[in-house]
C-alpha cells in the first residue's frame, strides 16, 4: 500500500488509580472512530496503557512490575489486536515491556492491518535520572526502571511502506531519525509523554515545550523526506499535566493535522507514501551528497569534546 489514511490517537490524562482495561476500552472507542473516518493505521502514545509512572519514585521491584506487561498481547490487551483486525487497521501504541527474563524496556510494537505484530521498538534515549533527586519539581525516573533499547532503530515493511519507531525523547535527536533515513523509511511513527513544565525550570512552560516538539519532528521529517505521526498522552495524571500537541507530518516538514485538545481525540490525515521521492531523489538523496568522511564524531564520541 503506498497511499495511508492515518489516525493519531492522543490520549487523555491516565490515572494512577485507572485500570488497564479501563485505558483499553478507551483505547477501542478510538479505534471505532478511526474505523467510522477510514483510518488504516492508527497510532497510540508512549506507555499507552497506564499513567507515566516514571514520575513515582518506587524502591520495591514488585510495585514496579505492576506496571509493566509480561506478554502482547496478554488478556488485557488482545481485545485491541482483535478490533484492530476486524476493522483492517494496521496499530502502534506503546507499553512498558517486562521480558521472561526478567529485562525491562519502554517499548512500542506495529501490527500489519491483519493484527499480527510486525515490529517491535525499545527505547533508546531514556531521559532522567536513577534515584531520586529532590532539586526537581517532580521526578523523571526512565534511567531507573528501564535499560536502553537493545534493538536499533529498525525499519518494517508493512504491506508496501517502510515504517519506524521512535519514542518520546527519541525525536529530539538527529541520529534516531537519519538511521531510519538511511534505511529509506516512510513513515516515523512516536508517541511522547512530555511534561507540560520543564521540572529543572519552572520559567520552562507549555508553549516553549509545544514549539521544541514539533521543531523536532518537523525537521526529521523533513530531512529524511518521511511522514511522521507524534501522538501525545496528555492532561492531568494526578495532578501533573503532560502537553498535547499531536502533529502529523508530511515529508516536507509541515504539520497536516493536528490535536487541539488535551483529551482522548483522534486526529487523522491521507498520506501518499510517493510524496517521500521527491525529497529522497533530491536534496536528501544521501547516496550523492552525504560526506561520511566528516561525521565520524558522530559515532566515536559521545559528549563534548575539542
Ligand atoms: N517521556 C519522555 O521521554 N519525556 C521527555 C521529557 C522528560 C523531556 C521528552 O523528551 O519529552
Amino acid at each position: 500500500m503506498r497511499e495511508w489514511m492515518i489516525g493519531a490517537a492522543q490520549m487523555g490524562p491516565i490515572q494512577k488509580s485507572d485500570s488497564r482495561e479501563a485505558v483499553v476500552a478507551r483505547m477501542l472507542a478510538l479505534l471505532d472512530s478511526a474505523a467510522e473516518q477510514g483510518c488504516e493505521l492508527v497510532v497510540f502514545p508512549e506507555l499507552a496503557l497506564t499513567t507515566f509512572f516514571p514520575r513515582w519514585y518506587m524502591e520495591d521491584q514488585s510495585e514496579v512490575d505492576y506496571w509493566f506487561e509480561r506478554e502482547m498481547p496478554g488478556a488485557t490487551t488482545r481485545p485491541l489486536f482483535e478490533r484492530a483486525r476486524e476493522h483492517g487497521i494496521a496499530i502502534s501504541f506503546g507499553y512498558a515491556e517486562l521480558t521472561p527474563e526478567g529485562r525491562h524496556f519502554n517499548t512500542s510494537i506495529l501490527t500489519n492491518r491483519r493484527g499480527e505484530i510486525i515490529g517491535k521498538y525499545r527505547k533508546v534515549h531514556l531521559p532522567g535520572h536513577v534515584e531520586h533527586d529532590s532539586e526537581r519539581d517532580f521526578q523523571h525516573l526512565e534511567k531507573r526502571y528501564f535499560e536502553p533499547g537493545d534493538l536499533g532503530f529498525e525499519t518494517f515493511d508493512n504491506d508496501g511502506t517502510l515504517m519506524g519507531m521512535c519514542i518520546c525523547n527519541d525525536r529530539r535527536w538527529p541520529e534516531t531519525w537519519r538511521v531510519m533515513g538511511l534505511q529509506g523509511v516512510e513513515l516515523v511513527m512516536l508517541g511522547y509523554n512530555t511534561p507540560s513544565v520543564n521540572s529543572q525550570n519552572a520559567g520552562e512552560g507549555l508553549e516553549k515545550r509545544l514549539y521544541h516538539s514539533e521543531l523536532s519532528v518537523t525537521s526529521g521529517a523533513y530531512q529524511n523526506a518521511t511522514w511522521a505521526v507524534a501522538v501525545a498522552k496528555a492532561g492531568d495524571e494526578d495532578g501533573h499535566p503532560l502537553m498535547g500537541g499531536s502533529i502529523i507530518v508530511d515529508p516536507d516538514g509541515f504539520v497536516v493535522a493536528r490535536a487541539d485538545s488535551e483529551g482522548d481525540e483522534l486526529i487523522t490525515a491521507r498520506c501518499d507514501m510517493d510524496r517521500c521521492q521527491f525529497g529522497k531523489t533530491t536534496i536528501f538523496d544521501f547516496a550523492r551528497h552525504r560526506r561520511i568522511e566528516h561525521y565520524g564524531r558522530i559515532t566515536s564520541q559521545t559528549g563534548v569534546e575539542r
